[in-house]
């Protein structure tokens, strides 16, 4: 079975090397959020992206949930005596990813070709691919002001209430080359418990691959980011709050209209699950708290083909 994957990074990783584990990596194929990129000290990072790549090659760092284990921040630490801008935590080995991204990038390569080259090296089978290789930027509106994604996600530790999401550069992105041919080629298509608005929106915002979702002839699976209605990190419950009007599965459902054939949720929301309509809810344990829970529920959501 050919699985194709939406995801952002942080929980969305971890649902994909779940995956990855029970389905195998060869037969799953990831496009990944590049809404949050970032330059930061003339370096192209790929937030999630890289939180995927690094939790399929098992380098992540489980704690923290984005970067490295074991890693050392020694030239942060030197950028921050120096007066530069060290807002942005890039720690030592992470920078040695950045540094081979960005050169090639600069050389001209698209970020897809450089992002396959990333994971062969690290000996990723799955092909992770980015939604788009040209400029998708996520901008955040509030009553402060509108900020670039990780100016306002990290910089201002999202205290803003959203008022809206904004996709610089939407109108013109293409899908990344093998994005339409993974969404073609799939039998079950999962969208990542990520959180709606900042790292499944920015992948719909291509429009042809919102086209190839909306067109699918096969199912669409959602994994539900909230549990009891509540993030398990990040500001994914405030913001559907605020912008989806609650945080029930069928608010969560509300953001993939016409997209999801089911939608799977945490056994804490079973009581909530008036108003989903046509979307079939699958209700499980969604909490990826070891390797164990992961493939539990990336068994569920790969089983979950509606009837
Ligand atoms: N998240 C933070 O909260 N603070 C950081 O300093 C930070 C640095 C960082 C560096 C590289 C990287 O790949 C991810 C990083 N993240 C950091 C996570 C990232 O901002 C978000 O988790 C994602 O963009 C949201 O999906």
């Amino acid at each position: 079975m050919n699985v194709a994957v939406l995801s952002g990074g942080v929980g969305g990783a971890r649902f994909v090397r779940g995956v990855v584990e029970v389905a195998g990596g060869e037969s799953v194929d990831v496009v990944g959020n590049v809404g949050d990129d970032v330059e930061v000290l003339g370096l192209h990072v790929s937030p999630d992206l890289d939180s995927i790549l690094y939790a399929l090659a098992g380098l992540n760092d489980e704690q923290r949930g984005w970067g490295r284990a074991g890693e050392t921040w020694e030239a942060l630490a030197t950028v921050r005596e120096l007066g530069g801008e060290a807002w942005f935590g890039l720690g030592d080995k992470d920078i040695g990813l950045h540094l081979v991204r960005t050169q090639a990038l600069r050389a001209g390569d698209p970020l897809s070709a450089v992002t396959t080259r990333l994971a062969a090296s690290l000996g990723v089978a799955t092909r992770l691919l980015p939604a788009t290789d040209d400029r998708l930027r996520t901008w955040i509106d509030t009553a402060a002001g509108s900020f670039p994604f990780q100016e306002w996600f990290v910089a201002r530790g999202h205290r803003d209430e959203v008022d809206a999401v904004r996709f610089e550069g939407e109108e013109t992105a293409t899908p990344a080359s093998g994005t339409l041919e993974a969404l073609a080629a799939a039998d079950l298509i999962l969208i990542a418990p990520s959180n709606p608005y900042v790292s499944v929106q920015p992948i719909l915002a291509v429009r042809a691959l919102h086209g190839a979702l909306r067109g699918r002839r096969v199912p669409c699976v959602a994994v539900s980011p909230l549990i009891g209605g509540r993030a398990v990190k990040g500001p994914a419950d405030r913001m559907l709050r605020r912008l989806a009007g609650g945080t029930s599965p069928r608010h969560v459902a509300g953001c993939y209209e016409g997209l999801v054939d089911a939608i799977v949720v945490d056994e804490a929301d079973a009581d909530d699950l008036d108003g989903l309509g046509d979307v079939r809810p699958i209700v499980t344990r969604t909490l990826m708290r070891d390797a164990d829970a992961r493939r539990r529920l990336a068994e569920v959501a790969l089983g979950a083909v509606p009837a």
